[in-house]
């Protein structure tokens, strides 16, 4: 098994729903399990501003797959929660990202590990620092990559890390 870091995010209908239920999906299968959830965080749009907060999380996940069907696990899990997704980074039902792979490079076509743009995004950096403070990214730990990024506006919306579990 290999640990990934995914990054979860979404601001349109029930965000939090969405990703607690993506996150059970991955850990009821065989070739995935979920080792850490983040908080959850709400943020300010990036990108594009005129759109509604979001909400973010990263997880930390146990997997066999192999990078490119675990993106393809993501894409689906984003179509069977009926994402949409009206323009680039534009409002979006869930986004799910595959961050890391283990320490692997990965350019592929529609797919490239470590996600180039995490590294500027407090929305990814934050969460990632619940679980992963030391994990190294070009050239760095995420704690380092955080104390860069501009936080402003981004607050704990659940201050444990058990949200995403069913009732
Ligand atoms: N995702 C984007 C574009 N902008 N802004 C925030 N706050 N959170 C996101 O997850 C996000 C974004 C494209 O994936
Ligand atoms: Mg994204
Ligand atoms: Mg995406």
């Amino acid at each position: 098994m290999i640990r990934a870091a995914l990054g979860f995010g979404g601001n349109l209908g029930d965000p939090r729903q969405s990703m607690a239920e993506a996150l059970r999906i991955l850990d009821a299968r065989p070739d995935c399990r979920v080792a850490a959830v983040s908080r959850l965080y709400r943020t300010p749009p990036w990108g594009k501003t005129d759109q509604a907060d979001f909400f973010n999380a990263c997880a930390l996940i146990d997997t066999a797959l192999a990078p490119n069907a675990l993106l393809e696990l993501c894409l689906e899990i984003e179509r069977g929660m009926k994402r949409v997704r009206i323009e680039r980074w534009g409002p979006r039902t869930i986004d799910i990202d595959v961050l890391t792979y283990g320490s692997d490079t990965v350019h592929e076509e529609g797919l490239d590990i470590p996600h180039p743009r995490m590294v500027e995004r407090a929305f990814v950096l934050m969460p990632l620092a619940d679980i992963a403070p030391e994990l190294q990214v070009m050239g760095q730990t995420i704690t380092a990559w955080l104390s860069q990024a501009d936080q402003s506006g981004i607050v704990v919306s659940e201050a444990t890390q058990d949200w995403w579990r069913g009732p």
